[in-house]
């Protein structure tokens, strides 16, 4: 968690001639976001596309599935990430419906230059495979259906 964004910088860093995303989640995001500086000042053109559900969504599904639904400090509201980027001088966009994703990704592919996609997703969607706190990899939840 907050490992894309300098992941991503370092990838293009070494291969700049290849288009470069970094898929982050908005709490990880909020970790790295700061990187935003880096890539304006040294003209990295990483393509950020956050899956802003407003939440630490698999901390959120864990107390959703194990804890009983009891909640705990997983809704998150972040910063406008469109107005943080362009306090940085990034290039940025929302896409807030399934019809308006595929011209965003457009435009941010074709941008030239660094730029945020602040995606807005279902908040409590669930994800799978995921791994129960404190079980073993081996014990992993592949879909719905299997859960416990
Ligand atoms: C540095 C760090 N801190 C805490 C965690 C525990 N953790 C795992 S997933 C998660 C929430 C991630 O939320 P977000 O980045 O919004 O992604 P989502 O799960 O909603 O897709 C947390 C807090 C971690 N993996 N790494």
């Amino acid at each position: 968690m907050g490992y894309a964004l300098g992941a991503a910088m370092g990838a293009k860093c070494a291969a700049p001639e290849r288009e470069v995303w970094a898929v982050v989640g908005d709490g990880g995001f909020q970790m790295s976001s700061p990187e935003l500086a880096t890539l304006v000042q040294d003209s990295l053109a990483v393509k950020v596309i956050v899956v802003n559900n407003g939440r630490l969504g698999m901390v959120r599904q864990w107390q959703e599935m194990f804890f009983g639904g009891r909640y705990s400090f997983t809704h998150i509201s972040g910063p406008d990430f469109v107005s943080l980027a362009a306090a940085h001088g990034v290039a940025a966009a929302r896409a807030s419906s399934t019809e308006e994703l595929g011209d965003r990704l457009v435009g941010a592919r074709e941008h030239d230059g660094p730029y945020v996609l602040d995606v807005r997703v279902t908040p409590d969607e669930n994800v799978y495979p995921m791994i129960a706190p404190g079980r073993p990899i081996g014990e992993m939840i592949l879909a719905p259906h299997r859960q416990r």
